[in-house]
Parts: C-alpha cells; sequence; structure tokens
C-alpha cells in the first residue's frame, strides 16, 4: 500500500524559541533568595519554551493519525490510554471532572437495573426495597438536570448551584443507600446476571461495587476509574502525542492511518436508535464505507476488535454467536468465533493492494493497550520507512 511522505517530530530544539528569554538570560546570580528565584524563574521559562518549540514541531510534521468508529466502541478510552502513556500530565487535567461523571455512571447504572427489572418483570427479593425503586424512579428528572455533554466546558443549560461541586457530591451522598441496598437485592442481581438487552454501560458493576469508595466525600477518581467512566463525545478534538520520537496528530483529511475502533462484544446487542439492526453489523457496513472510500484510498487501516474481555464473558455464558450471525457455523469458542469476526472485517475493503490489520484490545487495560500502541507504532514506522523507499 502506498502511503504519503509524513515527517516526524526529532525531539531538537528549534533556534526560533516561541519564549522570549532574553530578560532573564541578563545578570549574575550570587545564591541569595531573590537570586534563587530569579533562577526558579529563568528555569521555568526554559521549561516552557522548550515545550512549547516541542509542540509546535509536533504540530507541524508529526503522522496524522484518525481514531474512527461508532459509539461506545472505546475511541476516548483510546485517547485516554495514550494519554496515560504519553501525555505529560497523564490525566491530572480531567481528573477533579470525572468525579461527577463517576457519580452519574452509577446512578444511570442503577436507574438501567431497575427499569430492565420491571420490562423482565422479575420482583424485588427484598420487598422493603420498593421505597428505593421509587427513589430511583425519581431520579430522572435529576439526571437530565445534571446531564453532560462535553468535559470540561461550562453547560450554560446546567443551573449554577448544581455545576456546584458540594451541591452534587450532596445529592449523590442521599441516593448512596438506595443505590447500595438495590445491587445487592437479589431481584436486581438477577436482572443482571440474566438480561442480556440491559440498557447499562459496560462499567456498571465496576462502579456499583465500588459505591463506598467513590460516595468519600475525598473521592478523586483513579487513572482506572477515568478509564472505566462513560461520557458520550460530542465533539471533535485534537491532541498532539509523541510516540517514541514519532509524533501522533489527529486529522480529517490526509490522514497517514485511521484506528477504526469496533466492539466485539456488541455482536449481539441492537443498535440505539434502531434496536433491529445489529451493532456490530453495522459497524462493519461503516467499516466497509470507510475503508473504501476515495479519501482513504492512500491510508493504513488499523481495525481494532474491542472489548474482548466482555466477548469472552458473554461466550463463556453460553450466548451463542451464530443466533446473531448465521452464517458462522464453527464451534462457540474464543479462538474461532475471533477469527470469523477479523475475517468479516477484513473482507469489508475491496482493493486487496491494500493492507488492513486488525488487533484484539482491550482498551480499558493498561497494560495491554501498551503493548498494542507499541505494535500500532512500529507498523506505521515500517509502513513510513517502505513508503520513503527505505525498506
Ligand atoms: N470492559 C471494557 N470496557 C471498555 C473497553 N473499551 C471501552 N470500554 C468502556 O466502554 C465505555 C465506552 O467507551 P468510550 O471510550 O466512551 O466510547 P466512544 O467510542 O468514545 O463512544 P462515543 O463518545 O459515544 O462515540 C466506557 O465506559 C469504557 O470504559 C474494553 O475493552 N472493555
Ligand atoms: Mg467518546
Amino acid at each position: 500500500m502506498e502511503l504519503q511522505q509524513v515527517s516526524r517530530g526529532n525531539g531538537s530544539t528549534s533556534n526560533n524559541s516561541s519564549t522570549n528569554l532574553a530578560p532573564l538570560l541578563t545578570g549574575q546570580f550570587s545564591g541569595n533568595r531573590s537570586d534563587q528565584k530569579k533562577a526558579k524563574a529563568l528555569s521555568d521559562a526554559i521549561d516552557r519554551s522548550l515545550r512549547a518549540d516541542r509542540e509546535r514541531q509536533l504540530r507541524e510534521g508529526g503522522i496524522k493519525l484518525l481514531i474512527l468508529g461508532p459509539s461506545e466502541t472505546g475511541k476516548t478510552t483510546v485517547l485516554k490510554q495514550l494519554k496515560l502513556l504519553y501525555g505529560r500530565k497523564g490525566l491530572d487535567v480531567e481528573r477533579q471532572t470525572y468525579r461527577r461523571v463517576v457519580h452519574l455512571n452509577v446512578m444511570k447504572a442503577i436507574q438501567g437495573l431497575v427499569e430492565g427489572m420491571e420490562q423482565a418483570n422479575i420482583q424485588l427479593g427484598n420487598p422493603e426495597n420498593a421505597v428505593h425503586v421509587e427513589t430511583v424512579r425519581r431520579l430522572e428528572t435529576t439526571l437530565k438536570r445534571y446531564s453532560i455533554t462535553t468535559i470540561g466546558v461550562p453547560n450554560p443549560a446546567i443551573p449554577r448551584k448544581i455545576t456546584d461541586a458540594k451541591a452534587e457530591t450532596d445529592m449523590f451522598a442521599d441516593m448512596v443507600p438506595a443505590i447500595k441496598s438495590l445491587w445487592t437485592d437479589p431481584g436486581i442481581q438477577r436482572t443482571f446476571n440474566t438480561c442480556t438487552q440491559l440498557s447499562i454501560q459496560d462499567s456498571a458493576k465496576y462502579f456499583l461495587d465500588a459505591v463506598d469508595r467513590v460516595s468519600d466525600p475525598e473521592y478523586t477518581p483513579t487513572d482506572d476509574d477515568i478509564l472505566q467512566a462513560r461520557v458520550r463525545t460530542l465533539s471533535v478534538s485534537e491532541h498532539i502525542f509523541d510516540i517514541d520520537g514519532v509524533a501522533y496528530r489527529p486529522y480529517f483529511d490526509d490522514v497517514d492511518a485511521i484506528i477504526f475502533m469496533s466492539a466485539l462484544s456488541a455482536y449481539d446487542q441492537g443498535c440505539e436508535d434502531n434496536p433491529n439492526l445489529n451493532r456490530l453489523q453495522d459497524c462493519l457496513l461503516l467499516f466497509n464505507e470507510i475503508s473504501n472510500h476515495k479519501l482513504f484510498l492512500n491510508t493504513s487501516m488499523i481495525v481494532f476488535l474491542n472489548k474482548i474481555d466482555i466477548f469472552q464473558r458473554k461466550l463463556l455464558s453460553g450466548s451463542m454467536v451464530n443466533r446473531y450471525f448465521p452464517d458462522y457455523n464453527g464451534p462457540n469458542d474464543y479462538f474461532s468465533t475471533t477469527v470469523f469476526f477479523q475475517y468479516r472485517f477484513l473482507e469489508q475493503c475491496k482493493d486487496l493492494q491494500k493492507q488492513v490489520y486488525t488487533h484484539f484490545t482491550h482498551a480499558t487495560d493498561t497494560k495491554q493497550m501498551k503493548v498494542i500502541v507499541v505494535a500500532v507504532n512500529v507498523i506505521i514506522q515500517r509502513l513510513n520507512l517502505r513508503n520513503s523507499g527505505l525498506l
């Protein structure tokens, strides 16, 4: 496959320093307090200057990478992993914002379970929990008022007192007894373990098991909490990373590589807006469009077959792939079914000269993602060298 020429960040500093250091570079330092201050200011200014230069270099050059895929396949999670693995501040910038996201995720989870229990006509194990069911039913309006659309951007639709962190913590704390009683109720547990079409997010159990920890007034989300937390992305964002000296930046036209995200675990789910359309089937159709699109003629395609942990769990619980993909006649084990889906993705791309790479991923697992990112980096560097005639 032919690739466009790509340029790389080389880690060196430029002479066109974007920060003017001249005023700080004049004068001698004797070691007294005011000189120490000056030295610190100088050191900070140099750091800032180096960072600004490096970022400008990355912006001007670099491999252009786009992460695409249907909703809930793990795009934001991969981005978070890149920040953790290669970003300067990891996830610190957004850490406090996620406190509220986690609380919302917990409330959404218990609400989804109560709805699922009622739809499946499952009875509460402990009738005394009926009062808590009522509390959760009333949650809808609260959740609407609290709903977050874009992280870090104030939403004018949210009343000011609700954006107040203390008010939010208090509101959540009021809900905790109901959430805890319901989550341990045998009826809710049965719903969670037996209903396959629940509208709850994948991390529901992770957060419901951690209610005590996340409701602590001093609670600060951990990296794992942030990876598990879910907010739908409504905006397009650009991020710049430097992976082993190679700069990556996402772009829409002229991209060098696309990471196409799919969720293997969605093989038994319907689409949110059209429950009759299988989610993984819909994802295959989208990949067909993307991989054959003339805009991406020279673009490497790297498909992440994500959420393999959930996929494996579903298989182990006895869920049959051929119930949802009737053309699959093989055994219902992990190896055979993943090969089948891998082939289904590969066959979408009609250009036989074009390389499509696939990886089975578990995007919330930082260790696994580190290995995957290194492998992807190797692929892209090799394609880059081949294109420039060096390989
Ligand atoms: N168990 C598990 N959960 C995952 C995996 N990848 C992502 N998730 C979870 O799936 C949910 C959705 O992931 P996101 O990264 O928000 O999905 P997205 O593609 O950005 O979704 P949109 O912003 O709606 O387009 C989050 O709660 C993640 O923690 C995985 O491999 N395994
Ligand atoms: Mg997202």
